[in-house]
């Protein structure tokens, strides 16, 4: 019995799906299945981690897990995620390269988990000294209570569902200890600011706030009527997230960003932000000869104290727009409908917010930050927000499944396209494994020509007036009209139908253009621009004298020009993956939808990811490589061999006696299939130094 064989027990499973009998969907679902039941979460293909969320507490993290996997062998224990993340801290750490994992899979699949789980370990391992080394690692830990609160929400999907996305970056110094690091931030989905969907929830932090501030902020800040008051919080009638208790969380919360040195002053301006946000969501008005009123004076009174700005001022910004007419320099007042002021108070809402979840984010940065880390070799841990499905999809689903999309295009380019190229390239015999690329989905919505979804929206946005010309129903026509007729995309009426790579989404295009323009108008940055705090004006330092003629950047850029970025950043690391798998749509442990996990198993290639690794080929070398180091192995090549690099390889191969199917020379390159014949080799080459060791001493000894 081998090894591999030794440890698959019957009703366990295969702890390495590479062994599978039969490789199809059918037997990777039952062992992933049998796995589950038995507690076993973690699965392998080769080097990529399967992770199925048990949606329960499992007793296998801790620190005598995390010495069971520290410096051990990667299949010397069971499958484990500390298992994967030793392996990365180990190359980082002896090969002195960047590494990255990419944890994919959809919403509620146990992503965020999985990171935490990441920097857990990497926090126990890493090299321990200085303070800063302490400071870094304190803030790998305490980062995720603080930014999971302003970021995260209870949506259908997920109690605990990530809402931005992150890319945590570890600097570590030569002997790995973590001396630096940075936080990427994308897309904060900012419209749940100013109200959630039915049985959602608005972000964490406003529910900690309401519930759990001490009996003094709650007075200061006007919360003492709990979060049923609030607009902005009943309009979803869900106060509670099963599993989340948010005064327990207000504590760790206001503890965290301590660590992540806020100052209580810089602490209470956040706090007001807070509060103003929600006072502001209480300010409503009627309508009078198509003009907005204030339904109640006496709602400014908060917002005014808490942002620092004049009740009058609020009241003017809300319900007018200051037009200037360029002709003569004449400018007026124009007043707004009801429905405008409730959107132009709803953008103050997002604007606030999202602009103070940046400055925290820019705060624990600049805690992280330490001379030197810059140059040093990092550990990228990525978590975004995984793909969405829900009755209703709009520019938020719309966003982050595109840039699921581009993940699932790196795990294609890394996984199967490169290796299967490699082979062709090099002349390998190879059976070629089909699999979808995901590429012409990822052209569909982010290509310029021809124009894609993401230009023709661009296009409509630098063009209509959202509200006006009901631009969002012009947006799909155009579509329509420019992309014409695609596999992956249907119009129909205001609605579209994108056929992702997993699974086909509906989207109401309703409030696309508006979402995509992203401007503040100029009287709100005015407004803001004039309050008393400090804090709230240094987030408003835009430039307001707009005699811009260039295109404003629309949100659809941003988030192209990101996920570029994040694609280059993560092409120069080593990547690892985790690909997490959601067992049923209940968030119950013990309950297995075995069509549902058949769907994931699908989309996430796990066929093709296996089949290209059984039949690939563990190691590979240039012929010169190969041969500096097992030269030693044969007379014929040692000490040195004067034919070609190939014929020597050849020499060697056939004196280590591996077995004919073990081995291919291509072009330029030898290959290895099993890690097994690897080690055989490596066996051979340390018998053959320890033999001459001998000899020389031998020599060595009759000489004296
Ligand atoms: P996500 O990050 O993939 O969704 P989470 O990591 O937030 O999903 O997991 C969702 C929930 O599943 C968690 O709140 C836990 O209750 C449970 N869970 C996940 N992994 C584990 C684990 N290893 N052990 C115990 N419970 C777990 V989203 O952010 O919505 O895309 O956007
Ligand atoms: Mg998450």
């Amino acid at each position: 019995m081998s090894f591999w064989q030794s440890k698959a027990n019957q009703s366990t499973g295969v702890e390495d799906m590479v062994l599978l009998s039969k490789v199809a969907e059918d037997q990777i679902v039952e062992n992933l299945k049998k796995r589950y039941l038995a507690d076993a979460i973690y699965t392998y293909i080769g080097p990529t981690l399967v992770a199925v969320n048990p949606y329960k507490k499992l007793p296998y993290f801790t620190s005598k897990e995390i010495s069971l996997y520290r410096g051990a062998a990667a299949h010397e224990n069971p499958p484990h995620i500390y298992a994967l993340t030793d392996t990365m801290f180990q190359h980082l750490v002896s090969d002195e390269e960047s590494q990255c994992v990419i944890i994919s899979g959809e919403s509620g699949a146990g992503k965020t988990e999985s990171a935490k789980l990441v920097m857990n370990y990497i926090a126990a391992v890493s090299g321990r000294g200085t303070e800063v080394v302490e400071q870094v690692k304190r803030i790998i830990l305490e980062s995720n209570p603080l930014l999971e609160s302003f970021g995260n929400a209870k949506t259908l999907r997920n109690n605990n569902s990530s809402r931005f996305g992150k890319y945590f970056e570890i600097a570590f110094a030569r002997g790995g200890q973590p001396v630096g690091g940075t936080i990427s931030n994308f897309l904060l989905e900012k419209t749940r600011v100013v109200g959630p969907g039915q049985g959602e929830r608005n972000f964490h932090v406003f529910y900690q706030l309401t519930k759990a501030a001490s009996a003094q902020e709650k007075r200061d800040l006007g919360l003492t009527s709990g979060p049923q008051y609030f607009n902005y919080l009943n309009c979803s009638k869900a106060y509670d997230a099963d599993g989340i208790d948010d005064a327990e969380e207000y504590q760790a919360m206001r503890n965290a960003m301590t660590v992540c040195k806020i100052s209580d002053e810089d602490q209470n301006n956040i706090l007001s932000i807070l509060a103003g946000v929600l006072h502001l969501g209480n300010v409503d008005f009627d309508e009078e000869n198509n003009q907005a009123q204030l339904a109640d004076q006496r709602s400014l009174a908060y917002p005014a104290v808490l942002l620092g700005i004049q009740e009058s001022d609020i009241q003017l910004k809300l319900t007018s727009r200051y037009i200037e007419t360029g002709r003569r320099g004449e400018s007026y007042n124009v007043p707004l409908n009801a429905q405008q002021a409730r959107s132009t108070r709803d953008a103050l809402a997002k604007a606030l917010y999202s602009r103070m979840f940046d400055w925290i984010v820019g705060a624990v940065n600049n805690a992280m930050l330490y001379p030197g880390a810059a140059k040093a070799v990092v550990l990228g841990v990525l978590d975004i927000y995984g793909f969405e499905i829900f009755q209703k999809n709009g520019y938020q689903q719309f966003s982050i499944n595109y840039v699921n999309e581009r993940l699932q295009q790196i795990f294609i380019e890394l996984t199967l396209k490169n290796e299967q190229e490699e082979y062709a390239a090099e002349g390998i015999k190879w059976e070629p494994i089909p699999y979808f690329n995901n590429r012409v989905v990822v052209d569909l919505i982010e290509a310029k020509r021809p124009p894609g979804i993401f230009s023709v929206l661009d296009d409509v946005c630098a063009t209509m007036h959202a509200v006006t010309d009901g631009a969002d129903g012009k947006f799909v026509e155009k579509m329509g009209s420019t992309i014409g007729s695609h596999k992956h995309l249907n119009t129909a009426g205001s609605h579209f139908t994108v056929h992702h790579y997993a699974g086909s989404v509906d989207y109401d295009s309703d409030g696309f253009v508006e979402s995509n323009k992203d401007t503040l108008y100029r009287d709100l940055i005015i407004l803001m621009q004039g309050t008393s705090n400090g804090f709230i004006r240094d987030l408003f330092p835009e430039s307001v004298d707009s005699d811009d003629k260039k295109r404003p950047t629309t949100a659809g850029m941003k988030i192209r020009d990101q996920s570029q970025k994040l694609v280059t950043t993560l092409m120069k690391c080593v990547p690892s993956y985790i690909r997490c798998i959601k067992p049923n749509e209940n968030k119950q442990p013990r309950d297995w939808d075995n069509s549902r996990v058949d769907h994931q198993v699908r989309y996430l290639n796990l066929k093709e990811n296996i089949k290209v690794r059984r039949a690939g080929f563990c190691y590979r070398a240039p012929f010169e490589k190969f041969l500096r180091r097992y030269a030693i192995l044969t007379k014929e090549t040692y000490p040195s061999w004067h034919g070609e690099p190939k014929a020597g390889v050849k020499v060697i191969m056939d004196a280590a006696n591996l077995g004919q199917d073990q081995w291919q020379l291509g072009k330029t390159k030898v290959f290895v299939k099993a890690p097994e014949s690897l080690f055989l080799l490596e066996e051979l080459r340390e018998r053959k130094f320890d033999s001459y060791a001998k000899v020389i001493q031998r020599q060595w000894r009759k000489a004296k």
